[in-house]
């Protein structure tokens, strides 16, 4: 049962857990040793009940039987898995919260692609449903530093597919419906009456799910439940490498769907989520709606879903978000946060009651319902809007923009660059930060620059170097930061924002109204000489 390993470098945990190639992941020891650091970090297993499940991607199946096997060995007390191995990490996070658990695995790699080619990730959220908080995976980092033994029991695969509950050993083995729990959850925060009546009416939807998780969640609740006709869920069979494509939902790699919303005979409203479940795009008929302004449009109508009518606590987005959010909790008269990038920084305030919805400019937004972000979830607060106000998508971002004025955004993302170049690249504009106030890059005057520092309202944590924040005249940002979920090299991401009141708002582009700030900004990094290019993989 306990068996001597030695340490392997390179188990840091990132923005979401722990991702890497899938073969490292398949490599000897290297699962065995990062899932005995989450236990030894977590303070053991001992007497601990835990939820387990991941996306379905390549090699899910054989990583739910190892952890299986040293949870077991760790002497916990009970395991609880979603058929299949499946769970998304909402419906994870629900499973944690409901069933009381202390914690759990969730094995997926989220929008990164999958296979034996591709990535793999495991994260531990705790028992409030949410994230390790970045002390605990440090705590897993520096135990995976010095790790000599892991414990991991002996004994036949556990079938997976079959409900209910087995023992092995000491330990229970529970075998849950994936979509069951997380369905009814869905169905006691929105007016289920009032879209179904929507769908009755002839209202139309395409949902891609994109051969990740929410295939099977959105196949019972948007057919099944809500009566949206058959077909309206595409790409709904999970599958291995999510047929060969990255299940990211985005313009670029949503193009099916983004196709099919821009034909002659586009249904009303389209959706896609991530690998994991927990991401969102929403798009109407000929219009895309960018996260941020998602975000804000489900803060301003919140109170219309039942879940929410009593109003809204409060808000927070990530740092690189739009202050879209931020118009609408002013016009509440709610408090507004400004997070580091990735959900776990969102725990401490929807814990403490402080925020309601939270949001990141990555197609994630959410609420105090679970402790993750929740594609499905915002997908419904869509339709409970747009049921109850009876407007088309392009209508209601009207209506937002002619309210609030509009945040136009891009994030230009400049992927697998070389880790030396990106870090030079970013190590040299930060050199510069503290006399960049008063400069001017081609022909735009910058007004303040800073590296982002966040210290958490409710626990204190701190967080230094979260991003670099340029501020132009006329009231325009640009945020630079590197990725902390990409499997090689380096990504360097880029976001753009311009506000336009309302009275200035209206049909330019936003890449139009951006482009004298993207100038500014590639030339004053030097994209050129440290990249080697201007020109972005993906800009969403
Ligand atoms: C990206 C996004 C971030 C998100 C994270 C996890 O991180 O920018 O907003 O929280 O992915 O999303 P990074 O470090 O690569 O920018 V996912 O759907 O795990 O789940
Ligand atoms: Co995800």
């Amino acid at each position: 049962m306990e068996h001597a390993t030695t340490p392997i470098a390179g188990q840091t945990p990132g923005t979401s857990g722990l991702r890497k190639k899938t073969r490292i992941f398949m490599a000897p020891h290297f699962l065995e040793n990062f899932t005995q650091s989450i236990f030894d970090a977590i303070g053991g297993g001992a007497g601990k009940r835990f939820v387990l499940g991941g996306d379905g991607r390549f090699f899910n199946a054989q990583a739910i039987q190892s952890i299986i096997a040293m949870a077991q060995a760790n002497g916990a007390a009970e395991v609880i898995i979603g058929r299949g191995g499946l769970l998304s990490t909402p419906a994870a996070s629900h499973l944690i919260r409901s069933r009381g658990a202390d914690g759990g695995f969730i094995l997926s790699a989220s929008h990164n692609p999958g296979g034996i080619e591709a990535d793999f990730g495991l994260k531990y959220n705790g028992a409030n449903g949410g994230p390790a908080p970045e002390a605990v995976t440090q705590k897993m980092a520096a135990t995976s530093a010095g790790l000599t033994r892991y414990y991991k029991a002996d004994g036949a695969d556990v079938d997976l597919d079959t409900i209910g509950t087995t023992t092995r050993g000491q330990m229970q083995i529970t075998v849950v419906d994936p979509v069951a729990d997380y369905a009814a959850l869905m169905e006691s925060l929105f007016d289920f009456d009032a879209i179904a009546a929507l769908f009755a009416g002839g209202f139309t939807m395409c949902f891609d799910a994109m051969h990740a998780v929410t295939g099977p969640y959105a196949h019972a609740i948007l057919e099944q439940r809500l009566g949206a006709r058959a077909g309206t869920v595409i790409n709904g069979t999970p599958l291995e490498d999510f047929g060969g494509g990255h299940p990211d939902p985005n313009p670029v790699w949503a193009h099916e769907l983004m196709a099919r919303m821009s034909s002659p005979d586009a249904p009303d409203f389209g959706a896609a989520s991530d690998g994991d479940g927990d991401r969102n795009m929403i798009v109407g008929r000929g219009a895309y709606v960018t996260p941020s302004d998602s975000l804000a449009v489900l803060a301003a109508g919140a109170h219309l879903a039942p879940a929410y009518a009593g109003g809204i606590a409060g808000i927070a987005r990530s740092m690189p978000t739009s202050a879209a959010a931020d118009r609408v909790a002013k016009a509440l008269g709610v408090e507004m946060f400004e997070t580091p990038t990735g959900w776990k920084f969102f725990g401490s305030l929807l814990d403490a009651g402080r925020v309601t919805i939270c949001g990141e400019e990555s197609a994630g937004t959410g609420s105090d319902h679970v402790r993750e972000k929740d594609g499905l979830w915002a997908v419904l607060l869509w339709l409970n809007i747009l049921a109850v106000r009876k407007l088309s998508v392009a209508e209601l971002m009207a209506d937002h923009w002619a309210r609030f004025g509009r945040d136009h955004y891009a994030r230009l993302d400049f992927e697998e660059v070389p880790s030396e170049a990106a870090h030079a690249m970013l190590a040299d504009l930060g050199a510069r930060i503290p006399t960049l106030a008063g400069t001017r890059v081609e022909g735009m005057q910058i007004t303040a620059a800073d590296v982002f520092a966040y210290t958490d309202p409710v626990d204190g944590a701190q967080s230094a170097n979260q991003g670099w924040r340029i501020w132009f005249e006329g009231g325009s940002r640009a945020v630079l930061r590197l990725s902390g979920t990409g499997t090689q090299g380096a990504t360097v991401r880029l976001y753009l924002e311009q506000y336009r009141p309302p009275d200035a708002a209206g049909s330019v582009e936003a890449a139009q109204v951006l482009a004298p700030l993207r100038a500014a900004v590639l030339a004053l990094c030097d994209f050129q000489k440290h990249l080697g290019r201007t020109t972005p993989d993906v800009t969403t």
